[in-house]
């Protein structure tokens, strides 16, 4: 028999650890709920194989979550929860050698191309890049100077989405940030956006990247800025039209 649970759009908070218990469980959508977090005995469920958290203020990638068309199967049960388990436990996440890097910004301030430049340089940018619709996640991978493989996880957001409250939790604890300010338009408010993310990464270190658009500079009140907010870490000038600046960016990452 197959035992479906549909919990979809309530507003759980926390599931119990009595989720444990039912082990013939093989359906579990609890997508668009208030979870930021899951028992461990979610885990004991032997037959369990569709598991939709999607919607859910979870610190999981939209990527394994699955498509954000709920329509659509969401992602894979098993790097669902290994993901989850493993980042939950940071003596494991040290030894994946994973970080998080989030870009936030305002709307066409350049997030998206710099996300794009990081992963491959020889990206052409594009004059019609579409607005980021919530939040897309890329890789980008490099060899650390010991040999080992290091994956820096970019989370790209959309400008126009990042005030609505639901994107706030994915500004995570234990992250890189990089606040992307575009200098032809001047239209960034370094303070509101450095609060923020001083606030809901726990002071996670911030870099700020002056997209200099065909060169424009512009400057940056950085002492009052850099007394105010200890843990923003650089302030770096770069044209990702003709990569200045970028190898910069990326050592700094
Ligand atoms: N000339 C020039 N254009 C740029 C530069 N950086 C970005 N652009 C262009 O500016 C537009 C907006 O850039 P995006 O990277 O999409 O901006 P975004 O911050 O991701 O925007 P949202 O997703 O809407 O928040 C795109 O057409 C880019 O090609 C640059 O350094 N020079
Ligand atoms: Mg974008």
């Amino acid at each position: 028999m197959r035992l479906p649970c549909h919990l979809y759009y309530n507003q759980l908070s926390s599931l119990p650890s009595e989720i444990g218990s039912l082990t013939n469980l093989q359906t579990l959508d609890i997508s668009s709920n208030k979870l930021s977090s899951l028992p461990s005995e979610i885990r004991l469920l032997p037959k369990l194989e569709k598991l939709d958290l999607r919607g859910n203020p979870v610190p999981i990638p939209p990527e394994i979550l699955g498509s954000k068309n709920l329509n659509e199967k969401p992602g894979d049960v098993k790097e669902i929860l290994d993901f989850y388990f493993r980042v939950q436990d940071p003596s494991e996440t040290e030894l994946f050698y994973e970080a998080k890097f989030l870009i936030i910004g305002e709307g066409g301030a350049g997030k998206t191309s710099l996300a794009k430049k990081i992963e491959k340089e020889s990206y052409k940018l594009q004059s019609d890049e579409k607005s980021t619709q919530g939040i897309d996640v890329i890789q980008w991978h490099f060899t650390q100077p010991n040999g080992k493989k290091f994956r820096v996880n970019i989370w790209d957001f959309g400008g126009q989405e990042i005030y609505h409250q639901t994107h706030q939790f994915f500004l995570t604890k234990r992250s890189l940030y990089a606040l992307v300010a575009d200098t032809r338009t001047e239209n960034t408010d370094f303070y509101s956006w450095l609060k923020v993310a001083e606030l809901l990464s726990d002071s996670s270190p911030v870099l700020i990247i002056k997209n200099e658009k065909q060169d424009r500079q512009c400057e940056v009140n950085d002492r009052s800025l850099r007394a105010e907010f200890l843990n923003l870490k650089e302030i770096l000038p770069t044209n990702l039209d003709t990569n200045r600046g970028l190898d910069k960016i990326k050592e700094n990452i």
